[in-house]
């Protein structure tokens, strides 16, 4: 049984930034399959993932990668599942490469595009819940609960931290 959302990565070391969107869709209740599916090292699996995708049930597609991150912006081209890329943070330049190699979409074969790291892979996780949501209500209202939690768990006012 496939489920509804995909996540992929360039790598390996890009799984600890996209546990992030997984532990997201943990606490939605939502299914997903994690690959490695790297757009220069396994083209040939990222062209199969992309042609399968939709017709396998799959819904929407998270892709995460670093550097020349190509893997978002090659996947929206073979699928036309939604596609939310998460640029990973880079050693070399801090991740600004992965974010301009997967925003920077020409017309016709938009990607989702997050922020940087873990933040962006929650957010991907987040984004991805409320696509799902359109069609499934207990879904929209687990993830209300979560916003309000959130938001409830804001402060009024900062206190002095230790150092
Ligand atoms: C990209 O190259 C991957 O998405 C990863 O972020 C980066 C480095 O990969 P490794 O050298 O750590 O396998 O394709």
């Amino acid at each position: 049984m496939t489920p509804p959302v995909g996540i992929i990565m360039g790598s390996q070391s890009d799984w600890p930034t996209l546990r992030e969107a997984a532990n997201i869709l943990d606490e939605m209740g939502i299914a997903y399959e994690a690959r490695i599916v790297s757009a220069h090292r396994t083209p040939d699996r990222l062209w199969s993932y992309g042609v399968e995708a939709a017709d396998r049930g799959l819904k929407v597609i998270i892709a995460g990668a670093g550097g020349a991150a190509h893997l978002p912006g090659m996947m929206a081209s073979k699928t036309r599942l939604p596609v939310i890329g998460v640029p990973i943070q880079t050693r070399a330049l801090g991740g600004i490469d992965s974010l301009y190699s997967i925003v920077q979409m020409p017309k016709g074969f938009p990607v989702a595009t997050m922020a940087i790291g873990a933040a962006g892979a929650a957010n991907a996780g987040l984004m991805a819940a409320a696509i799902l949501a359109l069609g499934d209500d207990a879904l929209g209202r687990r993830l209300d609960d979560w916003r309000a939690a959130l938001s409830a768990s804001i402060p009024q006012e900062p206190i002095d931290e230790q150092p």
